[in-house]
């Protein structure tokens, strides 16, 4: 008898078991280092070299190194800055297409070791990571490919200067969270004194295969960025307008940087076989350089809340670029903007609706999976329905009438982006009332809808690649109307 209750148990366990079991991943998922990734949403991107003295945004590469000569820099204000503005992170163009290095680089004479700042001790890499240090930052470097001062650019011989210089950035400043490879190329250039046009391939000159094994093996959690990938992609524009649909595939394999693949960049590859989300680059002012005559023209608190809806609500990643000034700090007109912007922010997502109320689904997995795991805070929990599934829904019963105007959804992508089209609909003076027609989620999604008086939100998923993963979902009621 006694064997028996045991045989029972463990026959009961078993069948238990395999009703509660987790969905498989479906198509590819994120790796380690860009769920990390997903989770910064927000960061700074900081433009600086001898552009801020010529008042140029691509220098030409025969600027003297005695240019660069900042009256006053202090990274500290740029990561303290980023930090009150709620940001996670700063990226630094190490260098930009003119060739100077922000950093003492071994490789070449043309960097502030030869300007007079700090009579050439100066060294902005490690000011920035002592300062993301103490401010609790991630720091990510931005080194061009393309170099106009370099006298042997377009020889292969550059790929080896090149590879040497991005290895002293991977092993002499700490962890670094993304390396930005940019695939702009002008073609001319000082380079070494030729003054002339340079052209490459992109497709085949600078090995990058062999460039990303770099990054893999000194900086293992960084990911790395261009107009492919290989772990995230441009958007493809630089307006701050990540695309509606928007899934985080890509076939990369098809792409390259400095590629003509900016109108499928937006969207990604619905059956894209890489896991590769899109980045949002946008500078807060019209030039990626600081210059003057920009100086009344910072976009506004409310221009940069438009932006984070059209990126960090269109599951994409927001690098916000703030160029620092010719004293070597962040203007006091961006960072009234940045710091308003963050206020609107606050406001906007003030008080969440939804957690604590009743949410019921028309399809469940199992009790692990309820609906109301999407409404409880953790983001590793989840609604899920069952395998054969695709098309389901979701209501959060809100208990009284109350007045909603956001909606925030998100996949539980650890196994994938599954979602191919929803609804949202409130229900209001007896019925349903469609708010949003919708396509893909993802990691995030924010979306806005004229305030509706309701007693519940129901999430509709028309269909999807595999049963749907929801892992949160957040109301709010913003203010205005
Ligand atoms: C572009 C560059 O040419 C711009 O100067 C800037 O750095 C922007 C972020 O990327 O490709």
């Amino acid at each position: 008898m006694k064997y028996f209750i045991i045989i029972l148990a463990a026959l009961i366990s078993v069948v238990s078991c395999k009703q509660v079991s987790p969905p498989e991943p479906f198509g590819p998922v994120p790796s380690e280092r860009q769920l990390a990734w997903h989770e910064m949403e927000y960061y700074m991107f900081v433009h600086f070299t001898v552009n801020t003295f010529t008042d140029k945004e691509w220098g030409y590469g025969d600027e003297k190194e005695s240019v660069f000569n900042p009256s006053g820099m202090d990274c500290r204000q740029w990561a303290s800055v980023a930090k009150e503005a709620g940001m996670k992170g700063i990226i630094i163009t190490a260098k930009h297409h003119d060739g100077f290095c922000l950093w003492p680089s071994e490789y070449t004479e043309h960097s502030v070791k030869n300007s007079v700042w700090k009579n050439g001790k100066g060294d902005v890499l490690r000011e920035l990571r002592d300062a993301c240090d103490e401010y609790g930052l991630k720091m990510g470097v931005y080194l061009s490919p393309w170099d106009r001062n370099s006298a042997i650019y377009g020889t292969p011989e550059y790929l080896g200067y090149y590879r040497n210089q991005l290895r002293e950035l991977l092993t002499k400043y700490g962890e670094i969270y993304e390396v930005w490879f940019d695939g702009a190329n002008g073609g001319d250039g000082y380079y070494g004194g030729a003054r002339e046009t340079r052209r490459i391939d992109n497709k085949t000159y600078y090995d990058w295969p062999g460039t990303h094994q770099i990054v893999r093996d000194l900086q293992p959690r960084a990911v790395m960025f261009s107009d492919a990938g290989p772990d995230i992609r441009w958007v493809g524009n630089e307006r701050g307008m990540g695309s509606n649909t928007n899934w985080c595939l890509l076939r990369r394999d098809e792409l390259y940087p400095g590629g003509n693949f900016a109108s499928i960049l937006g969207e990604g590859h619905e059956d894209g076989n890489y896991w590769v989300p899109a980045e949002v680059d946008v500078s807060i002012r019209r030039g990626w350089f600081w210059h003057q005559s920009q100086d009344s023209l910072v976009r506004s608190p409310e221009n940069l809340l438009d932006l984070y809806y059209a990126s960090v609500g269109r599951n994409c990643n927001l690098l916000l670029n703030v160029p620092p000034d010719n004293r070597g700090l962040l203007h006091e007109n961006d960072v009234e903007s940045l710091l308003a912007f963050r206020d609107l922010r606050e406001k906007e997502f003030g008080t969440e609706l939804a957690y604590g109320n009743k949410a019921s689904a028309s399809a469940s997995r199992g009790k692990e999976y309820r609906a109301i795991n999407a409404i409880d805070r953790n983001p590793e929990t989840y609604w899920a329905a069952k395998d054969n599934q695709t098309a389901a829904d979701i209501t959060i019963n809100l208990g009284s009438e109350t007045e909603v105007n956001r909606i925030l959804i998100q996949e539980y992508i650890k196994l994938g982006q599954r979602i191919q089209e929803f609804t949202v609909e409130a229900f209001t003076g007896g019925e349903w009332k469609q708010l949003i027609d919708g396509t893909t989620v993802g990691y995030k999604i924010i979306r806005k809808f004229p305030v509706v008086r309701t007693s519940g939100i129901r999430v509709t998923i028309r269909s999807a690649k595999a049963c749907p993963v929801i892992s949160n979902i957040e109301l709010y009621r913003a203010p205005g109307e």
